[in-house]
């Protein structure tokens, strides 16, 4: 049987392709051949919209790898994957996000945002101890020494002034004329040691200094206590002719003080 394209069927024998009864102003076939140009050209647009959107999203392609994308938390961009970065105040390490801390002082600068300390200075108080470690890190540690005298006494030899001269002159300069005393306690009242604390005992007459101790104690720790009674020996030699006349005349004029305490101090 014949078969008309325009009908887009078999005809039967006698009759004409121009005698179908149809729209022949798009046969099947054609309408066929359209739908399937439809289907081709959304496949390929498809296709480009999934390949924009790739690309789009790769921030870096590695060369020789253009499809991997990182399959962990992160990838560093020789990781052989794709880069996939951390939020910000993060670092990619072995394919992990770790909170940064810059200064190394065991404070992430999250945390170190948080509670105000400087995330770029490992110890943002300047004292001993690094923020990581410090109970109180935007308060200074420091050691506060208080020294007091328990007891002062000064015990002349009036004998041996007699003995150590004549007529105004010093015969005998080693002779002893004096002992003071003095008993000190030291307490470190502050919230941080010190490796060391100094100070001089100053003994005077008459406002004249005539003789000081140097003392010196090592590390001394928060709560520590330190007692101790010093003695000094005065001899004749010591002091000047003008001040023995004096001692004579006025020896309750004297004096025992403290002068030049340092220790280890922070701002
Ligand atoms: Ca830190
Ligand atoms: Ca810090
Ligand atoms: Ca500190």
């Amino acid at each position: 049987m014949p078969y008309c394209n325009k009908c887009g069927k078999e005809i039967p024998n006698g009759q004409h392709c121009v005698d179908c009864k149809t729209d022949h102003s798009i046969s099947k076939i054609e309408q066929n051949k359209n739908t399937n140009w439809i289907l081709i050209v959304g496949i390929i647009l498809i296709i480009f919209v999934a390949l924009f959107l790739v690309f789009k999203n790769a921030n870096v392609v590695n060369e020789g790898d253009f499809t991997k994308s990182c399959p962990y938390e992160c990838c560093k961009e020789s990781s052989g994957f794709l880069v996939k970065p951390c939020l910000d105040l993060y670092e990619c390490k072995e394919s992990k996000c770790i909170a940064v801390d810059n200064d190394k002082d065991g404070l992430t600068d999250i945390k170190e945002k948080e509670i105000g300390t400087n995330p770029n200075n490992p110890n943002s108080d300047n004292d001993r101890y690094n923020d990581g470690v410090d109970p109180n890190p935007l308060i200074s540690n420091s050691a506060k020494i208080d020294l007091v005298f328990t007891s002062k006494s000064w015990d002349w030899k009036y004998g041996n002034i007699l003995l150590s001269m004549i007529g105004g002159i010093i015969i005998k300069p080693d002779l002893s004329i004096a002992e003071p005393k003095a008993s000190i306690k030291v307490i470190n009242i502050g919230d941080d040691h010190t490796n060391f604390v100094d100070f001089n005992i100053v003994f005077k007459v008459s406002n004249t200094i005539i003789s000081q101790k140097q003392i010196h104690i090592n590390k001394f720790n928060v709560g520590d206590e330190f007692q101790e009674t010093y003695t000094q020996q005065i001899t004749a030699g010591d002091v000047p002719d003008l001040l023995i006349n004096l001692v004579q005349q006025q020896t309750n004029n004297w004096g025992i003080e403290i002068q030049n305490l340092n220790y280890e101090k922070f701002p």
